[in-house]
């Protein structure tokens, strides 16, 4: 699309818009967008005929004061840098726009939320919290979820996380919570992580933390993909109609991919073997014409309805839960082009909660409040002049008018001699906008009150949420939390923060309290957890954390949500995936083809994987090698049939590596004809035999073995109800001819995204 731009003058100079669509936005950054050019030049268009030697006294003699094009290369390089953000520095972006489906008109003024149909330009950018610029995509972290709408009436923010809740109550306290998490200042460690003492020590010492402790402990602090998250604006906002009457709202980000996420161990590897991971896979996937896309959900309810409720709505460490109040969808938002260039856009992009619209308000949220100071002010300090709103990426594509002059950096070029107003000189514009004119009125609320330091009565409940949280999880999930518990308390040194922090878990369950003693050698101390039994991992207590529910009065009496599993009634979708397809010479070329136009249909991508690059068969191209990429990088693994590709891959580790992890990482794995050998050569082929091998032979436990293996060739492949069996566990088999049906079968099982009820995965070593 870039290349189509046409030049044109920036729309915040023209007159105000007479409509918007989905180019609008692009069409005002194309004044700015450059190409690369023919002739170099210095910055002053001085062209240059030599950018290779500097300019000295002789050959071997010093450089001259004089050269004046080294010295202005080398103070731009100087001063490339700028202030990474204090928090969310790691990040990546990319436009597209938001439309309307259902009209809010009932509630609000703002027409973006009112106009049925039309096209709004956004920008949105992604993002972990604590890590630098430089760290890695897969922390354990909530990652940031921010969306600007470049609406008629100016930039409308919802500054939001995938999280829809927050570690604390008070804004005053967010730059302890953050020196908390960021790498301890003595010697900078660790980076990107919250398993450290210091976040622990404050986080024992905030109970308040507790319901966003559980979820930032679940599969949402390890996403998928962005496509593949949910947003939350998190605090309360108002919609404001035009008779100036308020409705609270809770914005949601739905993603039409569904919420699926990593297993840690993975994420702990990709953040290695490729800490570009999530950029990348937007990236590549906008590419690919494969746009990221959401549905915009509001959650609309009234004051007199949050009174009623045992929890409060101005308190961002709660969830008003979807069993009280539906959410509602009401638009889509298309994420479908990258940005030119990432400095210029994703990194001066400043977001603030302050940029609302007419028809939108705050609530009295004190963390927002908070907010609403913070977004301005940082902007200041990384961005350098209060004239970065005309940073071409900051500017609204409404008109700018006002007599703000001056600064640093100015780039409007403000005509006439008045610079103040009222003014009779310059006829007195611009002029006031009436609020039933559309200007932006606050909603009048009443307030009063002593002016004191604290916190209200109906703030003080902090493990109601999160035991709703927990019993509302999956058992899958409860076990995911506690092993992420175990992992990152084990690794705080100091026994009283870990003892602190094991008597809040006591209070959220005493099952979950007890496995996560257990990991950490303590005895539970709570009275009916005196029989800790031991890891997750055996049978009985797997079955035991799955029934731990604990009694909750919070939310209306509800002791299970709605919307809070990422188990429970997800879209699985094979789009968006990728696979790898391992292949050497003589791979068997129709299978892959044929997997190959599966996957594009289903639109899915996969990346040939052989033992170096280039030609493998008739029209199948390694793009990587089994050295330059690795099993954590993709969704599921393909084993395609020809016995020469067989043997060459038989022998190499490096593939079967690819089958152990896929299956310790519960991701389906298929195989044609020769390929299944790969499957029962490797390490998980002693556990694959058991489940699909003769009832004689011993099957792991918890499972029943199978039989039917017809023998095809020298390979074994699994019929009836063995192959059943293992397609339960997402494991497809199939021959070389008549590839289709298992195809389809691998392909339905990649959008079922992972098997967790594999057995023995705690004995595959990868
Ligand atoms: Fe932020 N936050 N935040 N935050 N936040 C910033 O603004 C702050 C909070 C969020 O992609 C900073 O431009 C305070 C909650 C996102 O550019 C800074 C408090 C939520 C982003 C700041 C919070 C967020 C930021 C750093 C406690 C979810 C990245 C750079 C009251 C609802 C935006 C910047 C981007 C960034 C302050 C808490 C989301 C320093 C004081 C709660 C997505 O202004």
């Amino acid at each position: 699309m870039s290349q189509n731009r046409k030049l044109s003058t920036p729309l915040s100079l023209d007159d105000t818009l007479a409509r918007l669509d989905d180019q609008t936005k692009d069409q005002d950054l194309s004044a700015n967008v450059a190409g690369p050019g023919t002739r170099l030049t210095d910055n002053m268009g001085h062209p240059i005929s030599d950018d290779q030697n500097s300019l000295r006294a002789g050959a071997r003699g010093p450089t001259l004061m004089e050269d004046f094009l080294f010295r202005e290369k080398i103070h731009h390089f100087d001063h490339e840098r700028i202030p990474e953000r204090v928090v969310h520095a790691r990040g990546a972006g990319a436009h597209g726009y938001f439309e309307l489906t259902k009209s809010l008109s009932q509630y609000t003024t703002a027409r973006v939320l009112t106009e049925v149909g039309a096209q709004t330009p956004v920008f949105v950018r992604f993002s972990t919290v604590a890590g630098s610029r430089g760290s890695a995509d897969t922390a354990r972290d909530v990652r940031g979820f921010a969306v600007r709408f470049y609406t008629q009436e100016g930039n409308w923010d919802i500054v939001g996380n995938n999280i829809p809740v927050f570690f604390i109550q008070d804004a005053i306290k967010f730059p302890d919570l953050i020196h908390s998490v960021k790498p301890e200042p003595h010697h900078e460690i660790p980076q990107a992580a919250s398993a450290h003492d210091t976040f622990y020590d404050f986080i024992s010492l905030t109970p308040e933390s507790m319901h966003m402790l559980m979820w930032v402990h679940s599969d949402r602090a390890i996403p998928r993909s962005f496509a593949m998250m949910e947003g939350f604006g998190v605090h309360t906002f108002r919609l404001v109609d035009a008779r100036g009457q308020a409705t609270f709202v809770k914005f949601h980000w739905k993603p039409t991919l569904g919420v699926h996420s990593l297993v840690w161990d993975e994420a702990q590897k990709i953040a290695g073997k490729d800490p570009d991971f999530h950029r990348r896979s937007m990236w590549e996937s906008i590419e690919a014409g494969h746009p990221y896309v959401w549905d915009l959900g509001v959650q609309l309810f009234t004051e007199a309805q949050a009174e009623g409720w045992d929890f409060d709505v101005l308190d961002p460490t709660k969830i008003v839960p979807e069993d009280l109040v539906p959410v509602q969808r009401v638009g889509r938002l298309t994420l479908d082009r990258n940005p030119d260039n990432y400095f210029a856009e994703t990194e001066q992009v400043g977001f603030m909660t302050t940029n609302l619209v007419p028809g939108i308000d705050f609530s009295d949220d004190p963390l927002l409040q908070g907010r609403n100071f913070s977004y301005l002010d940082t902007q200041l300090s990384r961005l350098g002049s209060p004239n970065w709103p005309e940073l071409p990426i900051n500017r609204p594509v409404a008109r700018v008018a006002n007599h703000q002059r001056d600064g640093h950096m100015r780039q409007t070029i403000n005509r006439g001699r008045v610079s103040y107003e009222p003014n009779t000189l310059g006829g007195n514009k611009p002029a006031e906008v009436p609020a039933a004119r559309g200007g932006f009125a606050s909603f009048p609320e009443r307030v009063s009150g002593p002016k004191v330091r604290a916190r209200a009565q109906s703030f003080s409940d902090h493990y109601g949420q999160a035991r709703l949280f927990w019993n509302s999880m999956t058992p899958v999930e409860k076990e995911h939390i506690t092993r992420s518990l175990q992992f990152e308390l084990s690794k705080v040194e100091t026994r009283d923060i870990r003892l602190r922090m094991l008597a809040h878990l006591e209070k959220i369950n005493e099952v979950l309290a007890a496995q996560v003693a257990r990991a950490l050698g303590e005895r539970p101390t709570a009275p009916n957890t005196a029989r800790p039994g031991g890891t997750a991992d055996s049978a009985a207590e797997t079955a035991r954390l799955a029934a731990a529910t604990s009694p909750t009065t919070a939310s209306g009496k509800l002791q299970r949500a709605k919307g809070l599993s990422m188990e429970e009634g997800q879209p699985r979708l094979a789009k968006g995936r990728k696979v790898a397809i391992l292949a050497a010479e003589g791979v068997d070329a129709a299978g892959v083809q044929a997997l190959r136009q599966a996957l594009k249909d289903a639109g899915a991508m996969a990346d040939v994987v052989g033992p170096h690059l280039g030609t493998l068969a008739e029209g199948v191209v390694a793009n990587k090698t089994l050295a330059n990429t690795d099993p954590v990088l993709y969704d599921a693994v393909f084993l395609p049939g020809g016995a020469s590709s067989l043997r060459t891959l038989i022998g190499m580790g490096d593939a079967h590596n690819f089958v152990a992890q896929a299956y310790k990482h519960a991701k389906p794995i298929g195989a044609l004809g020769e390929g299944t050998e790969l499957l029962t050569a490797s390490e998980i082929g002693r556990l694959l035999r058991a489940i699909a091998g003769p009832a004689t032979s011993a099957a792991p436990a918890g499972t029943e073995p199978v039989q039917n293996l017809s023998e095809v060739g020298r390979v074994r492949l699994a019929s009836g109800e063995a192959a059943q069996k293992l397609a339960e566990l997402g494991i497809v088999l199939g021959q070389n001819g008549g590839a289709g049906a298992a195809i389809q079968g691998f392909v339905t099982a990649l959008g079922h995204h992972r098997y967790w009820g594999r057995p023995s995965v705690g004995q595959v070593p990868a």
